[in-house]
Formats: C-alpha cells, sequence, structure tokens
C-alpha cells in the first residue's frame, strides 16, 4: 500500500530560517506525495490538543509558547510507510544527536528548537488524530502522482 498518510509541520523556527522550501523538496525527492499543505497560526487551544500527551511534562509550557511564537507551515504527505520514511529523514528529537543528512541534523542544535514535527511512527493513530486536527478533509486532494510508476516498483 501507498497510501498511508502522515501529518508533518515545519515548525516556526524552520519558518522564519526560511526552511519550508528545502524540507518540502526532501519529501518530494523522496517520492512522498504531497496531499495537503498551508501556513497557519496554532492558537493556545490547537496547541494543547497538539501536544496533550506532553501536558505534564516540565517543557510543556515552553513547547506551547514556542508553537505558538509565528507561523508553522503543516503538511500531509502520503507514501509507503509514510510515517516512519519520515521520522527517519526528521533524525532524532534531540538535534544533536540527530545524523548528518537528516533534517534535524542538517538545521538544529537545540532540542527545543528543532526544526520539524512529524507524527509519531510508534503511536498508531497518531496520524490520523493529528491529520484531523489541522485539516478539513476538502483541504486534502486526491490524485494520482504521475512519478508513482517510477518511485515504486
Ligand atoms: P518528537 O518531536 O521527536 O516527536 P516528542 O514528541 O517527545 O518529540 O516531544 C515533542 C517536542 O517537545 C519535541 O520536538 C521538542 C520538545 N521536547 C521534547 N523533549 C523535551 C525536553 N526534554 N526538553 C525540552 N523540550 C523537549
Ligand atoms: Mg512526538
Amino acid at each position: 500500500h501507498h497510501d498511508e498518510r502522515t501529518f508533518v509541520m515545519v515548525k516556526p523556527d524552520g519558518v522564519q530560517r526560511g526552511l519550508i522550501g528545502d524540507i518540502v523538496s526532501r519529501f518530494e525527492q523522496r517520492g512522498l506525495k504531497l496531499v495537503g499543505a498551508k501556513l497557519m497560526q496554532i492558537d493556545e487551544e490547537l496547541a494543547h490538543d497538539h501536544y496533550g500527551e506532553h501536558k505534564d511534562k516540565p517543557f510543556f509550557d515552553g513547547l506551547v509558547e514556542f508553537i505558538t511564537s509565528g507561523p508553522v507551515f503543516a503538511m500531509v504527505w502520503e507514501g509507503a510507510d509514510a510515517t516512519r520514511q519520515v521520522r527517519g529523514m526528521m533524525g532524532e528529537t534531540d538535534p544533536a544527536d540527530s545524523a548528518p543528512g537528516t533534517i534535524r541534523g542538517d538545521f538544529g542544535l537545540d532540542l527545543g528548537h528543532n526544526v520539524i514535527h512529524g507524527s509519531d511512527h510508534e503511536d498508531e493513530g497518531a496520524n490520523e488524530r493529528e491529520i484531523d486536527l489541522f485539516f478539513d478533509e476538502d483541504e486534502l486532494v486526491d490524485y494520482d502522482l504521475s512519478n508513482a510508476v517510477w518511485v515504486y516498483e
């Protein structure tokens, strides 16, 4: 199945640093299909919903403040094993532990400003939950990507 969808977003630091294009380009080049994207401002309520799993952690307030501090670029990417593949391309949570070649390993130095979010592939249902949280159904586009016959055997 090539139709797994995953939620990804460039965080406020990545937007301000002009990294949207590079990040989108990486996923395009990998062969994933972009099915939705928008520049948006996250409000307090959405931040709490999105990061609910971390609400009891000491870094939660700072995380909410950061993610609401400027626009984010929210995306949905589709493809074979998309969630796990995107997580691999992102690197580790801490950019300092992330290999060169990964997004966090190429663009980040600090845990609090790690450039990108992607749904957790170990959390069953995180994808769907986050896509629903950020996108209306009519914001996701169904289409065939003509290069798919070359990406997939
Ligand atoms: P990830 O974004 O890799 O899925 P996560 O879900 O564990 O990581 O945490 C969400 C975000 O919270 C993460 O991107 C950066 C921030 N964060 C995580 N652990 C932190 C910590 N110990 N101190 C400060 N910020 C942290
Ligand atoms: Mg996470």
